[in-house]
């Protein structure tokens, strides 16, 4: 049985439900600040999460809502422009802790620090997003618990693609089955699963309908010694919460299942 070595964690939705109240008021007020009476409601907002990446996002908007605006200029230089107006505000945002972590998600970094586990991050959001959510709920020293933290466009294609965990896995120096992903929605359970990792998923508001099939577990959130996750799928082995132990649990299940089918 090959030893876990390595977690490697997704951002928004999975350390921290960071899209409605964070990423989604940043655009809201990004199109405030550069006159545009454009609104993105938490229901719409869920309907534009089908594409990653917040700059294509807003072109997908344009495309579908506004496909006869002119934006002044080049479109591409007019987009990033307003997104990095909106990752300014998103920083404050979250600055203002307006976005808590995710139950158990600090407690099991320590824990996987202490356990000697590496750890690192793939994400689709713009590093200074990362960044500003690590210091802002972990401490300022919290960005070296993190070996490698891979996000945004530092690789050619976004999730679902599977660029961003291969980026972090050859970082990492790592082969995909002595690590573990955690991801929140089906488009980075289909990043994680074409870089061949087993991942866990913390569903949220805006994705626990998702289609997470291939996924080793699925719960509400990752748990705490007394607020028990719920399982929606898979084998915890007993557990009620998420833990180095459940970690450990879920690489033997991989590697007893694929022992019996090779
Ligand atoms: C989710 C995303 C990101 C964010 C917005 O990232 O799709 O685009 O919604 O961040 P993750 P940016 O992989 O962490 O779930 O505007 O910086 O792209
Ligand atoms: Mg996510």
């Amino acid at each position: 049985m090959s030893k876990l070595q390595a977690l490697i964690f997704d951002v928004d939705g999975t350390l921290a439900d960071t899209e409605r109240d964070g990423h989604r008021v940043a655009f809201n007020r990004a199109f405030a600040e550069a006159g545009l009476d454009w609104e993105w409601s938490v229901e719409r907002y869920g309907e534009l999460l089908a594409v990653t990446g917040g700059k294509e996002r807003i072109q997908q908007y344009l495309t579908t809502d506004h496909p006869d605006f002119e934006p002044p200029g080049d479109r591409r230089e007019w987009i990033a422009g307003l997104h990095k107006a909106k990752t300014a505000h998103y920083t404050q945002l979250i600055e203002e802790n307006v976005v808590p972590l995710r139950p158990g998600v600090k407690r099991l970094l320590q824990d996987a620090r202490e356990a000697g586990l590496r750890l690192a991050i793939a994400t689709t959001t713009t590093p200074a997003n990362v960044t500003a959510l690590l210091q802002t709920a972990l401490g300022a020293d919290s960005l070296d618990w993190f070996e490698v933290i891979a996000a945004g466009d530092i690789v050619p294609a976004k999730k679902p693609a599977p660029d961003i965990y291969d980026y972090a896995l050859k970082a990492l120096q790592l082969e995909p089955h002595v690590c573990l992903a955690f991801e929140d929605s089906h488009a980075g359970l289909q990043s994680s699963r074409q870089a061949d990792l087993a991942t866990v998923i913390t569903v949220n508001d805006y994705t626990q309908k998702q289609d997470f099939t291939g996924a080793s577990l699925v719960v509400d959130h990752l748990g705490e010694p007394n607020l028990p996750f719920e399982v929606l799928a898979g084998e915890t082995g007993g557990s009620t919460f998420f833990d180095i132990k459940l970690a450990q649990y879920l690489q033997d299940l991989r590697h007893s299942s694929r022992a019996s089918t090779t």
